[in-house]
């Protein structure tokens, strides 16, 4: 087993990761940011390193800072959690040529399920069928016209480079073929670099179900189970569960065989997860993810293992040691991702800043995974999830009311969350019936009633904002013990100071700087606009232009849209008049303060 894992990761996965190296006896490194330096990942590991910079580009992509903290801590194994570097070959086979093992699977399967087509075409060659379609780029609309007399329309255009539902295009009938098809080129360019396309019949109403799978490094094969994902919003997983509900029997087994014959057909180890869409009854290769899942405490509850143990053991070279009839799954699993949105009016706007309060749900089936404390900030630049809750129950109704009732007993101010609306989720018919699919949160789910109350105001000061590690401030003693960071040629030390007790000027000055921080992490939220001016309210890329110059429009109209983590935001004219000088263009990457646009 390894002696020292270093994260590259932040927020709730490194602290889910951290968490079992502890419990396995392995010692823990962290990486941050320059705005995660007191961040929940840096207290709880052994050691951490600083990689400067406060976009992930600038940071937790940093391939030469990240290299040279493995180098620096002694570090030989590196978890990559997901999102940042876990799908990167490159960066697995750099650390792997260090002689550090990279806690995934081998760069061959990153590859190989890293295109579309290539990942289809593997999942054919183990047997397994993709949505009826043609696994080879389309180079003519003539194709797509032709596709569809035979497979009949819908049709979809997929980005052979995309993933994660950008740049796909549907199709209804053969005249919007021309257009579809140039603009499906034009997404997966700007999103991928790659303007490769294919076809395959569109789905109208599937449901997305997931199989987890692992693989260890003798040819050793099992399947844990699916999840249904079907309840995401503009391809933002909101609540996951396992099993899938109104799933039979042998289409699960049937479902496991073949991401199972998948894995084994690319080489695979470690964990992994083949998507599905499923409809009628019949079940579609999709893609396969190569990382452990933001979903997988879901599959952790139902079969009572640890995921992140599993993948320890596997990459340091231990067989599974327990077979697919060894395996056994009980109960039901529900996840809901607390994430810092504003669910408001089905928008789910971004809702950065400081998190005054957070009261942790409890008992008896609730497991929170959170990245966060009280007077920690989620920072515009990472994604934005704040916690996950799942619970477990005997069925799935049991599960259902414990997702609610922890819930209810959950509270988080000083940022709006996805709670309201995960509570009118899961106290939807549609839902209790598991009647909806990957469309019903964005067509059918009213919001009219979500989130009315309004956002809660910090709850004052005393509590709000405390840094931990902070010693006793109020000790009669003549001298006060004090914890304080700090960093050392880039690596973190706790030290401890014991220093004379100054009293009520040293604690206000040090209580101080938290919020201080907190501050800097919130001012992109809301467009930025004076007199007319539309600013950036945060990090990301222009995706639209909704107007022209000269156009005229009203107060509230959408002009724009930006995507910042991993969502696309529309971009509102805060007045009514007519649209000035343009200052951005499609594919823009920019970032709080730049102007989009000004309205006259
Ligand atoms: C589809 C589809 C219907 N038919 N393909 C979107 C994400 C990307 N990985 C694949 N996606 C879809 N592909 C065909 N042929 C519907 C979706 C889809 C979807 C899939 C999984 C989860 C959520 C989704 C939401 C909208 C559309």
């Amino acid at each position: 087993m390894f002696s020292k894992v270093l994260i590259a990761n932040r927020g709730e996965i490194a602290v889910r990761v951290i968490r079992t190296c502890k419990e396995l006896g392995i010692k823990t490194v962290a990486v941050y940011s320059e705005l995660d330096r007191g961040a929940m990942h840096v207290r709880l590991a052994d050691e951490a390193y600083c990689l400067g910079g406060a976009t992930a580009q600038e940071s937790y992509l940093n391939t030469d800072k990240i290299l040279e903290a493995i180098r620096t801590s002694g570090a030989d194994a590196v978890h990559p959690g997901y999102g940042f570097f876990s799908e990167n070959a490159d960066f697995a086979r750099q650390i792997e040529s260090l002689g550090v093992t990279f806690i995934g699977p081998p760069s061959e399967a990153i590859e190989v399920m890293g295109d579309k087509i290539s990942s289809r075409l593997a999942a054919e060659k183990a047997g397994v069928a993709g949505v009826p379609g043609r696994s080879e780029p389309v180079l003519d609309v003539k194709e797509i016209i032709a596709f569809g007399k035979d497979f009949g329309w819908p049709v979809a255009i997929k980005a052979a480079y995309g993933g994660g539902g950008r740049g796909m295009k549907v199709v209804t009938a053969p005249d919007m073929a021309a257009e579809a098809m140039e603009s499906a080129k034009r997404e997966a360019l700007a999103y991928f670099s790659r303007d490769e396309i294919y076809l395959e019949r569109y789905l109208t109403w599937p449901r997305h179900i997931e199989m987890q799978v692992f693989g260890d490094r003798h040819g050793n094969y099992v399947w844990l189970g699916e999840r249904d994902c079907s309840c995401q919003r503009r391809h933002q997983k909101l609540i996951e569960e396992s099993p899938a509900p109104n799933f039979p029997d042998e289409i699960r087994q049937k479902m496991g065989e073949a991401a199972v014959a998948v894995s084994r057909a690319c080489g695979y180890y470690n964990a992994g997860t083949v998507e599905f869409l499923f409809q009628d009854n019949e079940f579609f290769f999709l893609e396969m993810n190569t990382r452990l899942q933001v979903e997988h405490p879901v599959t952790e509850l139902v079969c009572g293992m640890d995921l992140v143990a599993l993948q320890l053991r596997v990459a340091a070279g231990e067989e599974l040691g327990f077979s697919q009839g060894d395996i056994e799954r009980r109960g039901w699993a529900i996840e809901c991702r607390l994430n810092a949105e504003d669910p408001r009016e089905g928008k789910f706007s971004p809702s950065p800043g400081p998190i005054h309060r957070f009261r942790r749900p409890d008992g008896f089936g609730v497991r929170v995974d959170a990245g966060y404390e009280p007077g920690d900030s989620i920072s515009q630049y990472y994604d934005n999830l704040i916690a996950k809750l799942v619970v477990w129950g005997e069925t799935r109704q049991s599960a259902l009311a414990r997702a609610i009732r922890a819930l209810e007993e959950t509270e988080i101010d000083g940022v709006a969350t996805t709670i309201p609306a995960h509570l009118a989720i899961l106290r939807s018919q549609d839902f209790i019936d598991a009647t909806h699919s990957t469309k019903w949160v964005e067509d059918n789910l009213d919001f009219s009633n979500i989130g009315l109350e309004p956002l809660a105001q910090p709850s004052g000061s005393p509590t709000a904002g405390t840094p931990q590690g902070e010693g006793d401030a109020t000790s009669l003693e003549p001298k006060v013990l004090r914890e304080v960071q700090a960093e050392v040629d880039g690596r973190l030390f706790e030290v401890k100071l014991w220093v004379p007790d100054l009293g009520s000027v040293v604690t206000t000055a040090a209580t101080a700087s938290r919020p201080s921080r907190s501050r800097a992490g919130s001012s992109g939220a809301g467009a930025i606009s004076s007199d007319g001016v539309i600013g950036v309210p945060m990090q990301g890329t222009i995706i639209k232009l909704l107007v022209e110059t000269g156009d005229s429009v009203e107060a509230g109209q959408g002009v724009c849209v930006l995507e910042a983590m991993k969502m696309e935001n529309m971009i509102n004219a805060p007045k009514a008049g007519s649209v000035g000088e343009i200052k951005v263009a499609p594919g823009d990457s920019v970032g709080p303060g730049d102007i989009i646009m000004t309205i006259n």
